[in-house]
């Protein structure tokens, strides 16, 4: 019998939080990795340096490319140099409230980011090669009732972030109706982990009040405590991303836990899990938590985390690919929590 050919993935973002998830479950899939990475005048490989050796090379299944998606010369080269099965286009300006300083920098990366590999694809004639583009619930913006959303919601996106995830994701559709090209989108809500970025509100609360407890920080400042979100563990979401290029035909999938939770209700948890006890008292930018224990104001409202418009509310119906890619969530909020804080803990 023949030896089975290893399938080849090209990971764009591959030094991100949902990067690092994605290689090691492709890694256990027996898939040979490449993975584009940016220059910086830092390593920035922290997320993947348990799965290669960046000195001497010895995981011969992984390999890094330096990249930029805002260079399409490069970006055709290393596809054309790898000629993957499957592209996963995780590469992104991905913070919105920083969308709303840099928008032009955004759309370029976030927007045009995703028409640049697709181009490539299709000049390349890639008949085979599969495309994932990483959309984003931020798409859905302002949303008219607060129910589950599914694929079929209309968007109105909020920020620069989302308009540019819009620009990507009809991109993709418009790829696939076009030129055949197996285009997908994952619709993907929040998801967080212990290597979520330190900007993003929930590693912010977990590493925020780990530190008050241990006396390294004082206070936390925040910004809207009312935003509501549907918050996942993005070792979970990164098993959808495969899932969603292994279906039959290419198609656009929510992927979430369909829970939602407030800001001020994700602190309160953290707080609790931490034997913290808090007392909220004020309103609006006065609003504050006092530790009952010291009589401290530990958290209090900052004017400068908030956005010019706000996406209030976002919960995901996952029923579609619940029942077509037979996916679900593992984990809770509740257990992303706890791995936060166990993680936190451990390496503070
Ligand atoms: P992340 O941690 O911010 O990772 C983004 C990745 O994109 C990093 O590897 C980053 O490299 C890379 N990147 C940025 N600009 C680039 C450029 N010009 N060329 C090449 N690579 C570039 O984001 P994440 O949370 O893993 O999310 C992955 C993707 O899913 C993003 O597209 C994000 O917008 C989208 N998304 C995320 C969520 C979520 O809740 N996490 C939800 C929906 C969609 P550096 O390390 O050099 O910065
Ligand atoms: O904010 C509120 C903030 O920055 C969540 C990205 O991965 O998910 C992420 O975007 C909520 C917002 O995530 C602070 O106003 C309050 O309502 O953690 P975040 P996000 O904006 O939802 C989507 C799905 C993506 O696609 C994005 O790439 O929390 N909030 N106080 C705060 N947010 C931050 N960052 N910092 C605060 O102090």
């Amino acid at each position: 019998m023949g030896k089975v050919k290893k399938k080849i993935a090209l990971i764009f973002g591959i030094t991100g939080q949902d990067g690092s998830y994605l290689a090691e479950i492709l890694l256990k899939k027996n898939y040979i990795i490449h993975g584009v990475k940016r220059r910086s005048s830092s390593a920035n490989t922290e997320r993947i340096d348990h799965l290669f050796d960046s000195l001497n090379f010895t995981n011969k299944n992984f390999y890094i490319h330096y990249g930029d998606i805002s260079d399409g010369t490069s970006t055709l080269n290393i596809i054309n140099k790898i000629k993957p099965d499957e592209i996963y286009n995780l590469a992104a300006q991905s913070h919105v409230r920083v969308s709303f300083d840099i928008p032009e920098y955004t759309a370029d990366i976030t927007a045009l980011g995703a028409l640049r590999i697709l181009e490539a694809i299709k000049i390349l004639k890639l008949k085979k090669t599969k495309y994932y583009q990483a959309s984003s619930s931020e798409m859905y913006g302002l949303v008219k009732k607060r129910k589950s959303l599914n694929e079929k919601i209309h968007f109105h996106p909020r920020s620069i972030y989302g308009v540019s995830k819009v620009f990507a994701y009809h991109t993709a559709v418009h790829y696939r109706e076009a030129y055949k090209i197996f285009a997908c989108n994952g619709i993907l809500f929040n998801h967080e982990s212990p290597r979520r970025g330190p900007t993003f509100v929930t590693k912010k609360i977990v590493q925020g009040l780990v530190r008050i407890k241990n006396g390294q920080q004082k206070k936390l400042s925040l910004g809207n405590l009312y935003a509501i979100r549907d918050w996942g563990h993005a070792k979970d979401y990164a098993i959808s991303m495969w899932k969603i290029l292994q279906y039959k035909k290419p198609e656009d999938w929510v992927i979430a836990t369909n829970k939602e939770y407030t800001v001020k209700k994700f602190v309160t948890m953290v707080a609790k899990k931490l034997e913290i006890s808090l007392k909220w008292k004020g309103k609006g930018l006065n609003e504050k938590a006092i530790d009952t224990h010291t009589g401290k104001i530990i958290i209090d409202v900052n004017s400068k985390h908030f956005r010019p418009s706000e996406v209030d509310f976002l919960k995901g119906d996952f029923s579609k690919a619940k029942k077509l890619l037979k996916w679900k969530p593992a984990l809770s909020t509740d257990e992303l929590i706890d791995d936060m804080i166990d993680f936190e803990i451990s390496n503070n």
